[in-house]
């Protein structure tokens, strides 16, 4: 594995289930697969088509984190360093209204800090009911680190919330004590393995309560390396059991300059070997989501992309926002037909592959701006999306960072050799374009760069790649 920084991305295509390492995953209950098709972080194929948007109402909190500044926001659903423009809730649903109006892909809304939302629940509900009465057609999420959750529930489900992501880095409160100094509990601050027993049991009987009310639950863990990254699984099995949907295992980001405990103390975070081990061993036990961003508290646009700029308080039109939802509906309609299309050339690949036997997975990068399709050029990617692919399907490990090869229009051999490197356990990689420079390298690292599934839906490329490979004569060996 390389030592670039993996970028994490989901293991589902097509929002089907987990599957056994390196399968294609098993498809979902139709209810299920109905309520995250177009949730971009509970579904991975939702990602390429839709966005969501973070309305930053919620800057206090009831917990200490040790990966955690308060001078940024909630290091659960975003990255530390990062300060978000705090809203009152008739604030947020105006920008809400404005964004819906601008960002017709737009399907979720949801607050995930600067604190905690359930630790500002004033703010949390009033911005809640104003969002789901101006914009009914929008899912409601929130992310929260589950101390006050058992109490709230019935309002969330009440309220329509479908989708809520409890932050749980361990069911020990061993471990726990390492990770929170201390919780605000009952009017008091309590510390040590006390806290960590308390937020726990408070987070575990939230989720199932939350699951009886149908409401689908997102765990967020964050590995911690030598603290709790051996702890994850257990933690994994204890969160399915509870009733939680799927686990997203969040790298932790961690620097001195984010002046957090562990930031000062030298705590790192994982490398993307390590990363890839706990994903492996949480896995058996849990739907894992794997594109996750890290987002912004006050993140606006699709998974990866900052449009937060462009929607401050101070660049809202003055006017009110005009009712888009038919132009979102459109849209809706549009990336209906799209997924159809791209289902059809799938399947239509997996016909012709099917009874070849069982083969070994191989894996395979992508380049791609859009995500759903192999549509950008080698040297323009800052990452690449990698596969596993077998005759039945294909499905995804994670994301790879890379250094861009063509900035400015001349190749970097740094950034090249970065490249290489993060792609070195990748037997190809499918490009809209490469220049000959790259793909010499490439192929002399043993990964070969193929344009011929250019501007393809990802999974159908990935297939015709595999069968066109299989359909090769072996190559012959020579006798002497
Ligand atoms: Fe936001 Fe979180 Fe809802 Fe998504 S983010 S509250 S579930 S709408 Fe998504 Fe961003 Fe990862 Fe969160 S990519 S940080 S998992
Ligand atoms: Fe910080 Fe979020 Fe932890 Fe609260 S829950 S201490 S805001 S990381």
């Amino acid at each position: 594995m390389s030592d670039l920084p993996v970028v994490p991305a989901s293991n589902c295509t097509f929002g089907r289930g987990c599957g056994e390492a390196g399968q294609p995953a098993r498809p979902l209950p139709a209810d299920v697969a109905a309520q995250v098709a177009n949730h971009p972080c509970y579904s991975e194929e939702a990602h390429h088509h839709f966005a969501r948007m973070h309305v930053a109402v919620a800057p206090a909190c009831n917990i200490q984190c040790n990966y955690c500044n308060r001078k940024y926001d909630c290091s659960n659903e975003s990255r530390p360093g990062v300060v978000s423009e705090r809203l009152r809730p008739e604030e947020a649903v105006r920008k809400v209204l404005a964004v819906a109006e601008q960002v017709p892909e737009l399907s979720v809304v949801g607050i995930a800090g600067p604190g905690d939302g359930l630790a500002n629940p004033e703010a949390t509900f009033a911005t809640l009911e104003g969002i789901a009465r101006a914009a009914p057609d929008l899912t409601l999420c929130l992310s929260t680190n589950g101390l006050a959750l058992p109490g709230h529930v019935d309002r969330l489900a009440s309220l329509g919330v479908r989708h809520v992501t409890v932050t749980v880095n361990m069911t020990d409160p061993a471990v726990g004590e390492r990770i929170y100094p201390w919780i605000h509990w009952n009017g008091k601050k309590v510390r040590g393995a006390e806290a960590s027993r308390i937020l726990s049991g408070q987070q575990l009987e939230g989720i199932a309560r939350l699951r009886e009310r149908g409401v689908l639950v997102k765990v967020n863990s964050v590995v911690i390396p030598g603290v709790n990254d051996g702890h994850l699984p257990d933690v994994a099995k204890a969160v399915r059991a509870a009733g939680a949907f799927m686990v997203n295992l969040v790298p932790l980001l961690s620097a001195p300059e984010h002046g957090t405990h562990f930031g000062l103390t030298g705590q790192r975070g994982p490398d993307a070997a390590e990363l890839e081990a706990v994903q492996r061993a949480c896995e058996v036990d849990a739907r894992l989501m794997r594109h996750c961003r890290q987002c912004r508290a006050d993140a606006v646009g699709r998974l990866g992309e900052d449009r937060f700029e462009s929607f401050t308080l101070a660049r809202l039109p003055p006017e009110p926002a005009r009712d888009a939802s038919e132009l979102r509906a459109e849209r809706r309609a549009a990336v209906e037909r799209v997924r159809a299309a791209a289902a059809r050339e799938r399947d239509a690949v997996l016909v012709r592959l099917s009874g070849r036997g069982p083969a070994a997975p191989v894996r395979v990068a992508v380049a791609s701006k859009s995500g759903g399709v192999v549509d950008q050029h080698f040297g323009h990617a800052t990452e690449f999306l990698v596969y596993d692919v077998t005759r039945v399907g294909v499905r995804l490990v994670g994301r790879r960072a890379a250094g861009t090869y063509c900035a400015g229009g001349d190749g970097d051999d740094d950034a090249l050799e970065g490249t290489v490197r993060a792609l070195s356990d990748c037997k190809a990689v499918l490009v809209a374009r490469i220049g000959r420079c790259p793909e010499g390298q490439l192929a002399a690292a043993g990964i070969e760069a193929s344009q011929a599934q250019a501007h393809r839906p990802i999974e159908a490329a990935l297939l015709e790649w595999l069968e066109a490979r299989e359909d090769a004569p072996e190559p012959r060996v020579e006798v002497a």
